[in-house]
């Protein structure tokens, strides 16, 4: 049994029902799984929630547009976000849907309570709406085009509103809020968008709308029934609504709250990095650990999104890659935190490169010798020399700690860069070593040297197992290492000599490239 070395809570954002999922949200909730899934192999206790964010004039107009009735459009729209889960392998604990009773429950819980701190006030506001970012925007931020229309930052057209409001006094947490984040110097990461928020906060918080009058698909006011809570106050509470909040003392709450990180992509940082800490606080809660902030997948430069028409489908990728070569590509590809642009041509090169040549070849190269010159059983050896050492401690000993490092502060490139060392150092081995000529010239040394490759195997099988869950399921079945010895406690362990393993199967098929079809019939 693993040493249990405490509580994770991780969370993705809750995702808008207003269309079917894309990449960009994939993207999210693939990152958080790989940490889920390490921190469970690591001993962690894990929490890891996902959901999706069902109230708001937008998903009003969009029902109404289809002719269904608010509640029917999310049920719709949620199932696809939790289908997609599945298919992606997402390992999360619970999905949370905002118009579930105990998210209503939680979220009163928390406006009764920010009442009961005097945070709370009635006042009336007006100002320029985007109904698509559900958010107001002060004239200074917008431009006006030549029709007199008024565009907010985001790209979202803008429209007068005037409306009796609930107002949360933020303005009283600018200083507490940089208090806050001088002590907690990894609360938002990457440091581009602590500077970000930072400067954003130092230019001073008005207190903001916490409600609306003009539609009422949302959760109630308590005691004013004639509002609904802003999206945003209610979205942000599904965090703790998934721990049993408002009962503070709730087993899941106690243990998993604060959480160690919420996911999110750049779009959200200022919801998360500034008016969250700022309810929690008031209302005396504390806030989370860290809140980490990704950058964006673009299509030629523009970025991923419904409203822009360029969306790619996780569907279209799982059926040309499978799940876990799309899973791999989207968290090696791009450093975590930056933008990156989308290609076909980059996925394949990554895939065929990483994940059939490097990975899959190592496997097929080692375990298809070992089937047929070892009697299909793992060699028993004993004397390694300086080579097979090196490798051993690169593979078997450091490499879990690379990894383990990197994934604290959240670069999945960084873990991924490591283990492709680790995969192209075995393959450099092999090519050396040539086991293929040692049949003849010294089967003894050839033993060895495959024994050191199948070890090197299933530590790579173990490591990766966050990233690719599924492939390394096969790797390590066919090395027949019992799921008792899967998680990272059991790295130390080296494979026992003597065992028979599984015919070898490949794990990873090279994808061809559309020209090289195109090649292929020409010829
Ligand atoms: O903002 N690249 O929901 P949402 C990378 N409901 N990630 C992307 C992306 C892209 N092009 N597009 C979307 C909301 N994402 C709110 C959240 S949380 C309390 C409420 C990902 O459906 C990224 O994580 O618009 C981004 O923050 C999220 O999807 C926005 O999802």
């Amino acid at each position: 049994m693993a040493e249990n070395k405490g509580a994770y809570y991780i969370t993705t954002p809750i995702y808008y029902v207003n269309d079917k999922p894309h990449l960009g949200h994939t993207y999210t909730t693939v990152a958080c799984d790989v940490l889920a899934r390490f921190k469970r192999l690591d001993g962690f206790d894990v929490m890891f929630l996902t959901g999706t964010d069902e109230h708001g004039l937008k998903v009003k107009q969009a029902a109404e547009k289809k002719g269904v009735t608010p509640q029917e459009h999310t049920d719709f729209f949620a199932k696809n976000f939790r289908d997609l889960a599945e298919v992606m392998n997402i390992s999360n604990d619970d999905f949370i849907r905002t118009t579930e009773e105990r998210h209503k429950a939680a979220a009163q819980g928390l406006w009764n309570k920010l009442v009961e701190k005097g945070q709370i006030y009635k006042d009336s506001y007006s100002g320029w709406y985007a109904v698509r970012d559900e958010a107001y925007y002060s004239e200074d931020e917008l431009t006006v085009t030549e029709d007199g229309k008024r565009i907010a930052p985001s790209g979202a057209e803008c429209e007068w509103m005037e409306e009796e409001s609930y107002f949360f006094k933020l303005s009283e947490w600018t200083e507490p809020l940089l208090k806050f984040y001088e002590d907690h110097p990894d609360f938002i990461m990457p440091q581009s968008r602590k500077n970000e928020v930072i400067s954003f906060v130092k230019g001073g918080l008005r207190d903001l709308s916490i409600s609306r009058t003009t539609f009422d698909w949302g959760v109630k006011v308590p005691n004013d029934e004639g509002h609904v809570m802003y999206v945003w106050i209610d979205a942000l509470t599904n965090y703790i609504t998934a721990l049993g909040f408002p009962d503070e003392n709730a087993d899941m709450f106690q243990k998993f709250w604060p959480a160690n990180v919420h996911m999110v992509g750049k779009d959200i940082i200022r919801f998360h990095a500034v008016y969250w800490p700022a309810f929690l606080m008031a209302a005396d809660i504390a806030p989370p650990k860290r809140v980490f902030a990704h950058g964006w997948w673009t299509i030629e430069g523009e970025k991923m999104s419904k409203s822009l028409g360029n969306v790619i489908s996780p569907y279209d990728l799982i059926e040309k890659y499978g799940v876990d070569a799309s899973r791999y590509f989207m968290l090696r590809e791009v450093p975590f935190g930056n933008d990156g642009d989308f290609s076909d041509e980059q996925a394949v090169t990554r895939i065929n490169a990483e994940l059939a040549n490097g990975l899959g070849n190592l496997a097929q190269r080692t375990l298809s010798m070992i089937f047929k010159n070892c009697d299909g059983t793992i060699p028993e050896v004993t004397d390694f020399t300086d080579a097979d050492n090196g490798l051993f401690t690169m593979i078997r000993d450091e490499l879990i700690t690379h990894i383990r490092r990197e994934l604290d502060v959240q670069k999945f490139h960084e873990a991924l860069r490591y283990f492709k060392m680790a995969v192209d150092a075995a393959n450099a081995y092999i090519d050396e070593q040539a086991p293929w000529k040692l049949k003849k010239e010294d089967p003894e040394r050839m033993k060895v040297v495959l024994y050191t490759l199948a070890e090197c195997i299933r530590c790579l099988g173990l490591v990766i197992q966050p990233f690719i869950p599924e492939t390394s399921e096969k790797l390590l079945g066919q090395l027949k290492i019992a799921d008792d010895a899967r998680n990272f406690d059991a790295l130390p362990v080296p494979l026992a000599g003597g065992l028979a393993i599984d015919k070898p199967e490949g794990i990873f098929p090279r994808i061809e490239r559309k020209d090289e079809e195109k090649e292929g019939q020409a010829a």
